[in-house]
């Protein structure tokens, strides 16, 4: 009764600037409202901020410790108080996973990680207390969503006093995909080999380390799974992904009605999930589904709950080049293409016009990571394309009848349309 079931887990990915001007100063990623009935079961990816000065953003997190000294092995009460582009104070932040607010805290080099929930105070503020094990630069990413808002993450240095700074660790692709951890044994699969701004699945299998049986006894963690937490080696990208529930499964199973590709799957796994639930066993395997921006380094951690105790497992992978997609960039569109760009706003422009019998060119800009964005499908013409993030892909069609001629995202949840006339 073995039978192994996949949660897949949306995934946001923030392309974070570089850009710092010195101790405890936020990086703002903010977030376009997608306004579409997509944004509770997929929350769209951030678009990267050019110029923090150029554009104000609706939401930033503003930090403080107490004490203002941060010093090694002596707890510190870190604070975040939310405020509108208006300065107020935003008290009533969405709760996602079960809290208004999550914060992973990491070293710079990546070797420590601590998953905290700050709390909400009366003065509007979330704090939590903390105790950095070394001296050094740290960093924290401050994850949280406002009222009729999109998910932001801001990021923040702090830098802790210590006599002995922990020598810096550098990061080392791992040999083997298979992690012991606190007799949780966790084999990670990709389904193909790691590239840039290709979509793709991480699936991970979970046994127990001293049977070597599927463990079907993972327990609900901030009301998922696992949690997936992903960060560049220059820490400046960052990725949280966290499963679906059976609903938005379910949900998401029916809103891609006739697609064929992976929305059975997906479908039948929740159905799977539903029986197992009864059973009283969890899933051995889960997957997540994402997308690393750029070539490099990344550390994964992966985050499962047993026994009542959270343990994290931590991945170094490599991402490659994608030769593939960069020989078909900007260089190769032609001049008549109409450019069509994809964000998480959805396709701008979402109707082009067109003529009946005269051949279209449409550029399709992917901006961002936004999870089901990863491919354009054209149902009526038997096109579907690979998008991948900050890559243009030139699609043509020749409309044969007036009227409106779809296209849409993988999933079908983004949506656009030839208007074709005579
Ligand atoms: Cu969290």
């Amino acid at each position: 009764m073995n039978r192994t079931t996949k949660l897949i887990l949306t995934s946001l990915a923030f392309a974070l600037v570089a850009h710092i001007a010195g101790c405890a100063t936020a990086e703002h990623a903010t977030t376009t409202n997608a306004g579409s009935a997509d944004t509770a079961r997929a929350r769209p990816a951030v678009e990267p901020v050019k110029d923090v000065n150029e554009a104000k953003p609706a939401y930033r997190a503003e930090f403080a410790t107490e004490p203002a000294e941060v010093k090694a092995g002596e707890p510190v009460t870190l604070s975040f108080t939310v405020k509108d582009a208006k300065g107020a104070v935003v008290r009533d932040l969405q709760v996602v996973h079960e809290k208004p607010m999550h914060l992973l805290v990491v070293s710079n080099d990546l070797a420590e990680f601590n998953h905290l929930h700050p709390q909400p105070q009366g003065d509007g503020s979330f704090k939590v207390t903390h105790t950095f094990p070394n001296g050094g630069a740290y960093k924290l990413y401050a994850d949280f969503t406002a009222p009729n808002a999109s998910q932001i993450v801001d990021r923040l240095d702090v830098n802790v006093a210590g006599d002995a700074p922990r020598e810096h660790a550098s990061l080392v692709a791992d040999k083997t995909t298979t992690k012991t951890v606190d007799g949780l044994r966790v084999t990670m699969r990709p389904d193909k080999h790691l590239r840039a701004g290709e979509e793709l699945m991480l699936n991970f299998a979970v046994a127990d380390a001293r049977t070597g049986k599927p463990a079907t006894d993972l327990q609900p963690y901030l009301g998922a799974l696992a949690h997936f937490v992903i960060i560049s080696e220059d820490t400046t990208d960052f990725l949280h992904a966290h499963p679906m529930t059976k609903e938005e499964m379910s949900e998401a199973g029916g809103a891609h009605g006739g697609m064929e590709h992976d929305a059975k799957p997906h479908a039948h796994d929740a159905a799977e999930m539903k029986d197992e639930a009864k059973e009283g066993a969890s899933p051995s395997e889960v997957a997540a589904h994402t997308t690393f921006p750029r070539a490099g380094l990344y550390k994964v951690w992966a985050q499962f709950q047993r026994g009542g105790r959270v343990i994290t497992v931590p991945y170094v992978v490599s991402v490659a080049e994608n030769h593939t997609v960069s020989a078909n960039t900007a260089n190769s569109v032609p001049a008549d293409a109409i450019k069509v760009t994809l964000s998480s706003k959805g396709y701008e422009p979402s109707r082009i016009e067109a003529k009946k019998g005269q051949p279209v060119k449409l550029a399709f800009y992917r901006a961002d990571a936004e999870n089901c964005g990863g491919e354009v499908v054209f149902p009526s013409q038997g096109i579907r394309k690979k998008l991948p993030v900050r890559q243009t892909v030139l699609v043509e069609v020749t409309p044969k009848e007036t009227g409106e001629l779809a296209f849409t995202c993988g999933m079908g949840m983004l949506r656009g349309a030839l208007v074709v006339a005579d």
